[in-house]
């Protein structure tokens, strides 16, 4: 990346921080015409959103700082997601329901997840965020997905995602697919053994590789 471009990235990040909508979308708008990775530009916001939920924590900013930290977001996802499609062989590569379970509306992250995902040529079908259990197993059936990625921010709902994935494990029985996996900014590895999922992603990047893998060499992956 070539130093200009660079240092509009931190003010990219800086006047995501500043909750700068206008100022934000602008230099996105920018760095996106100038063709610089939308991958880069999409890890500056979330590295705002980081520091925003630092402040929101530290009592700085109030949930108003938090929903429009978000709609920021979705403009900068709506600028860049074409993007993310570019130099992509478009062939079907599996199919993967995604969503965030019950009582957690936090939609971002699945969002990108999905975007990408789609970029990279899977069928993707997003139920959103707060989705009840038996949505869930309903999709799973009528979908027949290969994967489900299961989001959550909200440690509060761990506990749902625990019923979410016992539900869809009972649902798939003896069958291998679909592979279950989770995500969101504080899960980890140790959650996906607590709640006996099959897979877990830290990044949207993360799992595009993961569904990959997952398709190509069977559910052993
Ligand atoms: C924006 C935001 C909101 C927005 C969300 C808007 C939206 N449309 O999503 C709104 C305003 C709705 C919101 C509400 C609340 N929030 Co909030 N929010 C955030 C914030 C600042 C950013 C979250 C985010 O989008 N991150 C960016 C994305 C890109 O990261 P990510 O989700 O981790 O996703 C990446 C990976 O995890 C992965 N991934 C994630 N999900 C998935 C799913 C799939 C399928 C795949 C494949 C991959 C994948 O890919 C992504 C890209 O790499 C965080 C702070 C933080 N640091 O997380 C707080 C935070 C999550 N919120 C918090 C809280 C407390 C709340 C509220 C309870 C506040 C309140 N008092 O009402 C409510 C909860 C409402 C509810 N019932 O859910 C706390 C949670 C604390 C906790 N221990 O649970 C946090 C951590 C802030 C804090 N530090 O206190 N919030």
């Amino acid at each position: 990346m070539t130093t200009k471009n660079k240092a509009e990235i931190r003010r990219l990040v800086a006047a995501m921080v500043e909750l700068e909508t206008a100022e934000t979308v602008r230099i996105a708008r920018d760095l996106n015409n100038r063709a610089v990775n939308p991958i880069d530009i999409m890890t500056a916001c979330e590295q705002a959103l980081v520091e925003i939920g630092e402040r929101y924590a530290a009592g700085e900013y109030f949930i108003s700082g938090l929903i429009m930290a978000g709609e920021i977001m979705n403009r900068v996802i709506t600028l860049v997601a074409p993007r993310m499609a570019e130099n992509v062989v478009n062939m079907l590569r599996g199919k993967v329901i995604i969503g965030t379970v019950k009582g957690d509306i936090h939609g971002l992250g699945k969002n990108i997840a999905g975007a990408l995902l789609s970029a990279y040529g899977f069928e993707v079908k997003d139920l959103g965020v707060d989705v009840p259990i038996n949505e869930f197993v309903d999709g799973c059936r009528g979908f027949n997905p290969d994967i489900v990625g299961l989001s959550v921010l909200l440690t509060s709902c761990y506990p749902n995602l625990g019923e979410t994935i016992q539900a869809i494990r009972e649902e798939r029985g003896q069958a291998a697919a679909p592979a279950i996996f989770i995500s969101g900014a504080q899960v980890t590895p140790e959650h996906q053994k607590q709640y006996q999922a099959d897979h877990y992603a830290r990044t949207a990047f993360d799992t595009v590789r993961l569904c990959e893998k997952i398709v190509r060499l069977g559910l052993d992956a």
